[in-house]
């Protein structure tokens, strides 16, 4: 599998489509994997902070018979793991101050983890203000980072690197009106030598390229494709334009 930990390294950019096992309507899905196949992307993550539908396994089902795009779980907590999928974002919420989301959940799933064979990616988790309370932040009682604080970002990202996570992933969360901005990316970008997931309020071909200038190296698109596949061939070229 193309780790997504060699982003940085090989200086490599991409964008993975986000699949909230709840959101997925079936035409919109069919038509978005067959998107891919002349428009491809990077992963698939799957997964959600809330979800009602426990349909994880159909859903990676359903992708690889269609595809062989790695799948990437993207858990809201212990209960979200499925073995499988390729790998899994341990997810560290170092944005917020509830220890159930910065060690207790992972304690619980460790021995699933450790028999699952899933590729396990410790990544660290910064909830970005988006202007309106969002799902992540209500469910993980937690408070966002403020919107216009690049330094807090920086320094709660460089205090992540330093305990050993291998991934930075800044979100606006799902359907964000107000994206992560250039300036809280360059910020992270100076700040860590690790690679910059961002999503969030990714909705258009602008934004997106913002997200990239600013430093990331993999964006993360839900909301808008599970409303508009026809987004996708705009949103990978964006993305082509930096392979
Ligand atoms: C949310 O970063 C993801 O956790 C994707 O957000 O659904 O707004 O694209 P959107």
């Amino acid at each position: 599998m193309a780790t997504l930990r060699k982003y940085k390294q090989t200086g490599r950019k991409g964008i993975a489509v986000l699949l909230d096992p709840d959101k997925v309507e079936q035409d919109a899905f069919s038509a978005l994997l067959d998107l891919t196949h002349q428009h491809p992307v990077d992963f698939f993550f799957v997964g959600g902070s809330l979800v009602t539908e426990y349909t994880h396994r159909e859903l990676i089902a359903a992708i690889r018979a269609r595809t062989d795009v790695p799948v990437i779980l993207f858990p809201g907590n212990s209960l979200h793991i499925e073995p499988t999928a390729d790998g899994v974002l341990l997810l560290s919420l170092i944005s917020g101050r509830n220890p159930e989301f910065l060690i207790g959940q992972h304690v619980i799933a460790a021995p699933l983890l450790k028999k699952s064979g899933l590729e396990i990616l410790p990544t660290g988790y910064m909830v970005v203000d988006s202007g309106a309370p969002t799902t992540v932040s209500y469910i993980s009682g937690t408070m966002p980072l403020p919107h216009d604080k690049p330094s807090v970002a920086a320094c709660t990202a460089m205090a992540g690197e330093m305990l050993g996570l291998q991934l930075m992933y800044m979100d606006a969360g799902s359907g964000a009106r107000r994206p992560v901005s250039a300036e809280m990316i360059e910020a992270v970008r100076q700040a860590v030598d690790l690679p910059i997931v961002v999503g969030g309020g990714i909705n258009t071909p602008d934004r997106a390229t913002a997200a990239l200038e600013a430093g990331a190296d993999l964006i993360v698109v839900g909301n808008s494709l599970e409303k508009n596949p026809g987004l996708l061939p705009q949103l990978v070229a964006v993305v082509d334009a930096y392979r």
